[in-house]
């Protein structure tokens, strides 16, 4: 039975500090993974939470005291796990389960919560203690650039049992007051702490999602097995951009019936429109690409099927129809998927629609993009042609309800006049949600903006 916690590994950098807050006393009868001292490194203040349970019969460390990871920080006289010894002992170790999420923890008080109603996850604690997987540092700076939002309430995925949050304790009331549950905020500061901000920023999240639509429904969790048991594996935390990518994914998938509808635009004569007037608008400091070209297409079209400018409301069964079109393109970034704004995309010339989708894109790859920049598009263009692919299937980025998706153009023999001609022939995939959008909309639209690549003319003829 383990009856003295030592200081855990606290990150790949961090092999000491000084205790600057001593949470617990000697009598007082703690939990596994309740936060027993505060510790200062010189890269963060963290909590350190108990790997053990039981009644506090010394504290080895005080206030002020440096201490080396390793050492003993207190000890407990009668293991209030040691009824659940016997369990661990059965189960044989790669058989073992995943720590279970931790209930919902009181970090900066000492929770009273008697220990029986942990017993099952307390058991698995004392045997798999807090450094079992080393816990990581954030990688705070990712996080801070990247944070397109606060995360949603689903899916509930809790840290790792034992990774420390930095954060102080007025920051960790603050948390608790307003019912946030501090290890699921993702910390704006450099330093990795989590901050007052941070908190308020997750909280708002929780009550509506981006673009202030109803709470998501929740998606349910895969259960994972022990990988371990197969073979070596390897544990990296999730950046901010991938953990948000995930959970708008997972609801638009659970929640939209999609169906992608595809077509294929002959843009020979783009090519040779971008061969010509590219220097001019290089000039004016952009790239006149495919991409900035459908912007601008997509405007027109948004404009003309206002339909796949709307968002369902079931709720209050209405279908919000906007009255403005800015256009989101994603962006493929090192650090995953980024999808900016371009706004009042219908009002702007093509060189300026250029002009800002190189702004955007070098944006979004320096990190620079900022929450307003991604919020209130009403349609998605989604350009993986610069990479290669004959076709593939968007998901409809909520609560929009629809995104095209454009493969890589190739020349093609396109039979015209009885003869085959070489032409440039651009796959296009449009994804849309059928509550809003029936078939033959869906099949009208990517048809209209097939035949405005082809012949722009067209487009001045409802225009
Ligand atoms: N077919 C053939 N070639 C294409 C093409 C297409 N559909 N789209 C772009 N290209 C070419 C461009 O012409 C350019 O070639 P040159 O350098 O010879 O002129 C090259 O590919 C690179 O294009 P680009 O990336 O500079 O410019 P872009 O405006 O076409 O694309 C952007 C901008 C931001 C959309 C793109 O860089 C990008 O990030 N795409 C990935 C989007 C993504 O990840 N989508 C997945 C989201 S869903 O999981």
């Amino acid at each position: 039975m383990a009856n003295q916690f030592k200081l855990p590994e606290l990150g790949e950098n961090v092999s000491s500090g000084t205790v600057s807050k001593v949470f617990i006393s000697v009598g007082d009868s703690i939990e596994p993974d309740q936060p027993v001292i505060e510790l200062e490194s010189d890269k963060a203040v963290l909590e350190v939470p108990s790997s053990i349970g039981g009644t506090v019969s010394e504290i080895h460390v005080k206030e002020g005291q440096k201490v080396n990871v390793g050492d003993a920080v207190f000890s407990v006289k009668d293991g209030a796990k040691a009824k659940d010894e016997p369990k661990k002992a059965e189960a044989p170790a790669e058989e073992k389960p995943e720590p279970k999420p931790e209930a919902d923890a009181e970090p900066d008080a000492p929770a009273k919560k008697p220990a029986a109603e942990d017993a099952e996850s307390d058991g698995k604690e004392a045997e798999a203690p807090a450094t079992r997987r080393a816990p990581k540092e954030r990688p705070a700076a990712r996080q801070a650039e990247s944070r397109p939002a606060p995360a949603p309430p689903v899916p509930a995925r809790r840290r790792t049992p034992g990774a420390p949050v930095a954060a102080s304790p007025s920051v960790r009331r603050l948390a608790r007051e307003i019912g946030v549950d501090i290890y699921e905020v993702a910390t704006s500061d450099p330093s990795g702490r989590v901050t007052e901000e941070d908190v308020k920023a997750y909280a708002r999240g929780l009550n509506t999602d981006v673009e202030g639509m109803a709470p998501r429904p929740a998606v349910p969790e895969i259960e994972l097995p022990d990988f371990t048991r197969w073979g070596e594996v390897e544990y990296e935390e999730l950046s901010a951009v991938r953990r948000r990518t995930a959970e708008n994914m997972a609801a638009a998938w659970a929640s939209i019936p999609h169906v992608t509808q595809f077509d294929k635009a002959d843009i020979t004569d783009i090519e040779a429109f971008r061969k010509k007037y590219g220097k001019l608008v290089e000039q004016a400091g952009g790239k006149l690409t495919v991409t900035a070209i459908l912007v601008r297409v997509i405007a027109a079209a948004l404009k003309k099927f206002p339909q796949f400018n709307a968002t369902i409301d079931t709720a209050s069964g209405e279908i919000i129809y906007k009255r403005y079109y800015h256009v989101g393109v994603a962006v493929d970034t090192e650090r995953g998927l980024i999808v900016p704004v371009i706004r009042n995309a219908d009002q702007k010339s093509l060189t300026e629609i250029a002009v800002e989708l190189s702004e955007i894109a070098e944006k979004a790859r320096a990190r620079k993009t900022s929450l307003e920049d991604m919020q209130g598009g009403t349609f998605t263009i989604s350009n993986l042609g610069g990479i290669g692919g004959t076709a593939f299937t968007p998901i409809v980025y909520a609560p929009q309800v629809a995104i095209l998706g454009v493969s890589r153009a190739q020349i093609e023999p396109v039979y015209i006049d009885g003869t085959f001609v070489p032409r440039t022939m651009a796959p296009l995939a449009l994804s849309y949600d059928h509550r809003a959008i029936d078939g033959a909309d869906g099949a009208r639209f990517l048809r209209w903006v097939a035949a405005a690549l082809e012949q722009p003319l067209l487009q001045l003829l409802d225009a």
